[in-house]
């Protein structure tokens, strides 16, 4: 069995090194802060898929005398062959010297076997202090690519490449803060061509790397298409005692209604985060939130929702309202209110707004008892809405780096919706938000045909 690939990532400290390591090894443990020299000893981070290791990535600590280093291998003049024995021979000597810890560390795993991945920062200006790095590395004899990393806004990535390409015979760009499985399978067919041996072990890995994705994917369909289903459906019942319901029960239903919606749309944000391998978000009690904008909110409804026309459109595919009434309904700019475009439309009211997600009942049971009861949903809007925020919270989760390490809100797109959401769509899926807000059981049939739809949607935004 072919042993899986190793790869040493190196450079100058404070470049992002560990933050690359976290991004590709999928690791959260991984040291990470401004300060540099944070990294201080080697270590291995493998990633495993499936219980395989597909590769294994090594966390150094950053050159930090780089140029006595390079003095030391120079003095033993040396032909090209045995330039690997004069490294190995500089880590023996310097094992326990303190000045060189950094170094020895760094290239032990290189001399090891590992490949090597030279991290600069693109958005600071070339230097010649950089070259002795690269000799360095170029006397280890190892395959060596480079990757550019911008940790500000400034870019001299022309100069690097320059550079770069006189020591390395890949050199490519990286962003360890945002991930994406595309960026990801491209530095893998990278490193893949750094060693004939690696090739067929890292194009196994890339295609293991691309059914994980795939579960992942359908995983974040299926939670969401329970999440829709659920909520469209779901039903708050509360008994009162007296003879009729006081305002306050009405009101206390509603608020528990709402609660209730909203706590199961965080346990799916929560559950798909952990799908997305984001379980450390949940021990720092943080995760990805709409700090806000809640669900219930006007924003909300407008970032995600149907707009007023949209709705109608939609509910003109029940046969309700023809091109022309559509027309009618706009005359003069003035727009009908929510209750009277319903009533045009046909079916149910309330379609903006939140006062009338659904009416509250008063039923009564055996025995005299009576009780409110509140859902299933009515409001049209409400499932386009919950929809939207789902998938946008999931492919903000799928985006997100390891090496990002402060929380922070989702931030509004206000054209996320265009991205997803065509005519098609909406009318595939009013078909079946109309059945959930039936109130009817619903076969798992169904169900799989909307998690099929929502599973093509994931794909059209995070990527295949
Ligand atoms: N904005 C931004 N910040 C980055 C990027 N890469 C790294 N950083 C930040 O830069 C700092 C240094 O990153 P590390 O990954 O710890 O760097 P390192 O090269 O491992 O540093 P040492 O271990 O100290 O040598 C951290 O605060 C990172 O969050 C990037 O692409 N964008
Ligand atoms: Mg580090």
């Amino acid at each position: 069995m072919i042993k899986h690939p190793k790869f040493a990532v190196v450079g100058h400290p404070n470049k992002g090194k560990s933050s690359i390591v976290a991004a590709l090894a999928m690791d959260d443990s991984v040291q990470i802060s401004d300060t540099p020299g944070t990294t201080t000893k080697q270590r291995s981070f493998p990633l495993s898929v499936d219980g395989k290791t597909v590769y294994e990535l090594f966390d150094t600590p950053g050159f930090q005398r780089a140029r006595r280093v390079l003095a030391w291998l120079e003095k033993h003049e040396v032909s090209a062959d045995k330039k690997q024995e004069v490294v190995r021979a500089f880590i023996n000597e310097h094992r326990e010297d303190e000045r060189f810890n950094d170094e020895v560390q760094l290239l032990e795993p290189i001399m090891n076997g590992a490949g090597i991945i030279y991290v600069v920062d693109g958005s600071k200006p070339y230097g010649k202090e950089y070259e002795a790095e690269m000799e360095i590395l170029r006397w280890t004899g190892q395959p060596s690519m480079a990757l550019i990393n911008h940790i500000d806004d400034s870019d001299y990535s022309q100069e690097w490449k320059r550079a770069l390409e006189q020591y390395f015979k890949m050199v490519r760009t990286f962003n360890p803060m945002q991930t994406s499985l595309e960026q990801h399978m491209t530095i893998l067919e990278s490193m893949a061509q750094l060693k004939e041996e690696w090739i067929a072990p890292v194009k196994a890995s890339m295609k293991l790397f691309e059914q994980y994705h795939e579960q992942m994917l359908n995983r974040s369909a299926f939670l969401i298409t329970k999440l829709i289903y659920g909520a469209c459906s779901f039903v708050e019942e509360l008994p009162f005692d007296t003879d009729n319901a006081s305002e306050a029960d009405k009101e206390k239903i509603e608020v528990n209604y709402k609660n209730k919606l909203r706590e199961l749309e965080e346990n799916t944000q929560n559950k798909i985060e952990e799908v997305w391998n984001h379980e450390h978000l949940h021990i720092r009690q943080s995760n990805l939130t709409f700090e806000g904008m809640d669900l219930f909110s006007e924003e909300s409804a407008s970032v995600f929702g149907l707009t007023q026309k949209e709705l109608i459109v939609t509910g003109a595919t029940s046969g309700a309202v023809t091109g022309a009434g559509i027309d009618l309904l706009f005359v003069g700019h003035t727009l009908l209110v929510g209750s009277a475009i319903g009533a045009v439309v046909g079916g149910i009211g309330a379609y903006f707004g939140f006062k009338e997600l659904s009416e509250v009942k008063v039923l009564g049971r055996t025995l005299g008892k009576k009780y409110l009861q509140i859902g299933p949903m009515e409001n049209r809007n409400f499932p386009y809405i919950l929809l939207g925020r789902s998938l946008y919270h999931t492919v903000k989760v799928s985006k997100r780096s390891h090496a990002v390490r402060d929380m922070t809100e989702l931030e509004m797109d206000a054209a996320f919706k265009e991205k997803w959401l065509d005519d098609d769509l909406r009318k595939s899926l009013e078909k079946y938000h109309k059945i959930f807000r039936s109130g009817k059981e619903v076969e798992a049939d169904v169900l799989k045909e909307y998690e099929a739809l929502i599973g093509q949607v994931l794909v059209k935004l995070i990527g295949s």
